[in-house]
């Protein structure tokens, strides 16, 4: 919530997000762009870039954490929350997890009900401006309490799946749940 937040254990702050992407920054054509709600729901959906600005926005002020320990503290991003994405596609009542693909061959998942939380944000803005496209634009998925490896920039396709489906970083032994407020980085170091 706005107010909230500060910083995690073991965590620094810094003054603006660095770099962090595993490939080239993908190109953008707002013509041919969509962004594709498919899975366990009852009316998977293909929405264009017009489609996607016509949703409700809305603006927000949050924490961000890179598990590398950097944060950058009361961004404001806009944009849509992922509960509006939930109310229209309607998931059944097996999915669980969603994956998220993007452009540049990233991936990762979250639990659906981490994705309901009132922070959850769809964000085409940052600080008022333009995402730019090496912070993720057009369009890139927040989610503040989770570390940014969680936070996929480039967002294309949102899958929701009864089961989990480990994505970059979850394959390379980093956590599945990656709670920033308990210092969860790791899959493997976790308590049983
Ligand atoms: N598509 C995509 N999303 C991604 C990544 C990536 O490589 N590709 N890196 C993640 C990591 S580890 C971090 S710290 C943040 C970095 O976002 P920034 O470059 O805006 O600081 O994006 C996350 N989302
Ligand atoms: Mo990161």
């Amino acid at each position: 919530m706005e107010g909230e937040g500060g910083l995690p254990p073991g965590q620094s702050a810094i003054d603006t997000m660095l770099l962090r992407h595993i490939g080239a920054i993908p190109p953008f054509d707002p013509k041919t762009w969509t962004l594709k709600i498919s899975g366990l729901v009852e009316t998977p959906q293909t929405l264009t870039w017009d489609d996607f600005l016509k949703l409700p926005k809305i603006s927000q002020i949050s924490d961000f954490h890179c598990v590398e320990g950097w944060s950058v503290l009361k961004n404001r991003w806009e944009g849509v929350l992922f509960k509006e994405i939930v109310n229209s596609a309607k998931p059944k009542r097996e999915a669980r997890y969603v994956t998220l693909q993007c452009d540049d061959d990233y991936s990762t998942f979250l639990q659906l009900e981490d994705l309901m939380d009132d922070d959850v944000l769809l964000a085409y803005k940052l600080n008022n401006k333009e995402l730019k496209p090496e912070n993720g634009g057009p369009l890139r998925l927040i989610v503040p309490k989770k570390y940014a490896y969680k936070s996929p920039m480039w967002l294309r396709r949102m899958i929701f799946t009864s089961e989990r489906e480990p994505g970059y970083w979850e394959k390379k032994g980093y956590s599945y749940t990656a709670d920033a407020w308990k210092e969860d980085r790791y899959e493997r170091t976790k308590g049983s």
